[in-house]
């Protein structure tokens, strides 16, 4: 009996330390990842909700290097659709500012980006996006980009 106990508690040690060891990345990955840093420099980047994630998620994002003519194609890495439903936005581009347009290939409404900058919160006016862009992005891309850019 004693070393049927002891064989349970010896095995229920290794599961906890597994579990403290998974709890610890994971706590890591979520403290370190909800950061528009987790969009690569040199691309813009889209998340679903607000302050740069998914799910809470940093790096479940849809990033683009030179433009995306339609988020309908697009998910959030290993998450849900990216059309109308951007909430944080960054633009992580080292040389040209962004726009950011709620149709696709770049049409509608849209805002500019300056490079470098971004806005954790699309659902109000404060941030470097002006309002009433919350969940309806489409397309965007850097400028210098035409309108046949795909
Ligand atoms: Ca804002």
């Amino acid at each position: 009996m004693n070393a049927v106990l002891r064989c349970l508690s010896k095995s229920t040690r290794v599961v906890a330390a597994a579990f403290v060891a998974l709890m610890a990345t994971v706590g890591f990955a979520g403290t370190a990842s909800a950061a528009a840093s987790d969009c690569p420099s040199t691309y813009a980047c889209t998340w679903r909700d607000a302050n740069y994630q998914t799910n809470g998620s940093g790096t479940a994002l849809v990033k683009f290097f030179a433009c995306h003519h339609d988020f309908r194609v697009s998910n959030y890495t290993g998450m849900s659709n990216a059309n109308d439903s951007a909430s944080s936005v960054s633009n992580r581009g080292t040389q040209s500012s962004a726009t950011f347009y709620v149709d696709n290939l770049y049409k509608g409404a849209s805002f500019t980006l300056a490079k470098g900058t971004g806005d954790g919160n699309l659902s109000d006016s404060s941030g470097h996006a002006p309002g009433g862009f919350n969940d309806k992005l489409s397309s965007a891309k850097f400028s210098g980009y035409g309108t046949d850019c795909r």
